[in-house]
């Protein structure tokens, strides 16, 4: 895998350079645990830079751009994800670890916010407001200016797609900074940009620590609005430092998602998602369903099955392209091997594999599905941000909002049953940013608003919601006797 860019640049008012102060950070593969290259280690001065750069691009050409414009901008650089799809999909899979099917998925994904928001940047209108005699009022949706956006490791391009496609549809100038332990695509993606025609500054990528390139960022004064994905931590970081900028910010912080299974429901249908909505990039994905309620009729069914599939669960290399692949990091496979110490042996109800030659620097960690928790453990209760599932059993419908309203999260809940009043019913019940009936994440769907309550975050992004968080509203008041 050699990416077609230099790794160790950062990308500032459409030039490559050197960051300030020339230091570099080491990037792995979490498959084998070794070093593939170096990237910049940006810092305050680079973040000056880049949103000096933004804010020179919203006065000259990028800010002159119709929206139209604008929008065929954002079709050519999905036509151009597409194009290089294969090199994207290698550079993911080596740089995150996640299996190499899943990362063709998220490069789809990332083509597909391109398209979405090519076609919605001319779609974006204000209203007029019947008033009183003599004035004619009618509202304008115009970009806020430089919006910065802090993108985790697990979804570079998923997330790097929602967030920048969103912000450039609307008008923004974006500056970027990638997580430390995964940047390669969000680089490419600064390249295609370029490559497309991006006019210089609308699009900077400052790679570097979160503490350093990311804590400048977030409380830059030139920064107009915030997007984060993260930990709750972070967030809480985040949101505190662009307060003191009074600047609105959209979090996106995970969850501990659960799914409802009812003894009415189709289990042959619902079990591959009861599974892969826990297991995909080996847990590592903030819409995980790491929670699986089942009404007591039908636990040990649901239990069995689901231990069957777990079984034949495969940790991987990321290129062998298998079930799993590693996690990030050492330190992330500490944090869910730490959470693992805490089950008991009898709760643990079924493991999946390691490959026996998977490189021994690697970060594996073979799935575990758990039973027998109490609602309220920190198994039950915590992100593991890893592939660990939770069963839990409940009596009836009462009960089983109880539990899955339970924790201090609020991203994504989903609902098996044959009941269509019971679907209507919890639908309003849940506390939960998107609920899904007989379904778990609708494949991901640009189109859908996204997002969550709680410590889950706040701020919609994905599907033309993000277009109005992107965007401030101008109301304007015309008096003509
Ligand atoms: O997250 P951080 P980490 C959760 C998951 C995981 C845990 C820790 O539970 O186990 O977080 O992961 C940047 N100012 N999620 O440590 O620190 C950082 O450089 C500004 C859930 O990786 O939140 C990176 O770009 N930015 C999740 C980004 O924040 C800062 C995805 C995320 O890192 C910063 C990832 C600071 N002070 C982890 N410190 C999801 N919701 O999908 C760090 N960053």
């Amino acid at each position: 895998m050699q990416p077609w860019f230099d790794t160790d640049k950062v990308f500032i008012g459409g030039r490559w350079q050197r960051c300030a102060s020339g230091g570099t950070l080491p990037m792995s593969d979490p498959s084998t645990g070794r070093e593939i290259g170096r990237i910049a280690r940006g810092g305050a001065e680079d973040i000056d830079a880049a949103v000096e750069a933004a804010r020179k691009a919203l006065s000259g050409d990028w800010g002159r751009l119709t929206a139209v414009e604008r929008g065929r901008l954002l079709a050519r650089l999905g036509a151009l994800v597409l194009e290089h799809a294969d090199a994207l999909a290698e550079m993911e899979a080596t740089d995150v670890g996640k299996p190499l099917t899943q990362a063709r998925a998220d490069v789809t994904a990332l083509a597909r916010y391109c398209e979405f928001y090519a076609g919605a940047a001319d779609k974006v209108m204000g209203e007029t407001i019947p008033f009183q005699q003599g004035f004619t009022v009618y509202t304008l949706r115009e970009p806020i200016g430089v919006t910065g956006h802090i993108v985790p490791w697990n979804y570079p391009m998923q997330i790097i797609g929602r967030s920048l496609g969103a912000a450039l549809a609307m008008g923004n100038a974006c500056v970027l900074k990638p997580a430390e332990e995964a940047c390669l695509t969000a680089l490419a993606f600064a390249d295609l940009a370029r490559m497309a025609g991006f006019p210089d500054g609308a699009v900077n990528v400052v790679p570097g620590l979160g503490a350093e390139a990311g804590a400048a960022l977030t409380a830059h004064p030139g920064v107009g609005h915030v997007s984060f994905t993260g930990s709750v931590g972070t967030g809480r970081l985040v949101q505190t430092a662009a307060a003191a900028n009074l600047v609105p910010v959209t979090l996106e912080l995970g969850g501990k998602s659960p799914q409802l299974v009812f003894a009415d429901a189709d289990i042959g249908k619902a079990l591959p998602f009861l599974v892969n909505a826990g297991l995909q990039n080996a847990g590592q994905t903030c819409s995980a369903s790491s929670r699986i309620l089942v009404e007591r009729r039908r636990f040990d069914e649901v239990t069995e099955r689901m231990a069957e599939v777990y079984r034949g669960k495969l940790a991987a290399p990321a290129m062998s392209d298998r079930d799993l692949g590693p996690l990030i990091s050492a330190r992330q496979k500490e944090i869910v091997t730490g959470y693992l110490d805490l089950a008991g042996q009898g709760q643990r109800v079924a493991e999946g594999r390691v490959a026996p030659d998977a490189p021994d620097g690697g970060h594996y960690v073979a799935p575990v599905l758990l039973a027998g928790l109490a609602p309220e453990d920190r198994l039950a209760q915590e992100e593991i941000f890893g592939p660990v599932q939770v069963l839990l059993p409940f009596d009836d419908e009462e009960e089983a909002v109880v539990i899955a309203n339970g924790t201090p999260y609020g991203l994504v809940a989903s609902v098996w049953s044959a009941d269509g009043g019971r679907q209507m019913r919890l639908a309003k019940r849940l506390r939960a940013g998107q609920v899904f009936l007989n379904n778990y994440g609708a494949a991901g769907g640009v189109e859908l608003p996204f997002g969550g309550t709680g410590h889950s975050g706040h701020g919609r992004e994905k599907g033309f919601e993000a277009l109005y968080g992107f965007s401030s509203l101008k109301t304007v008041a015309a008096h003509h006797g």
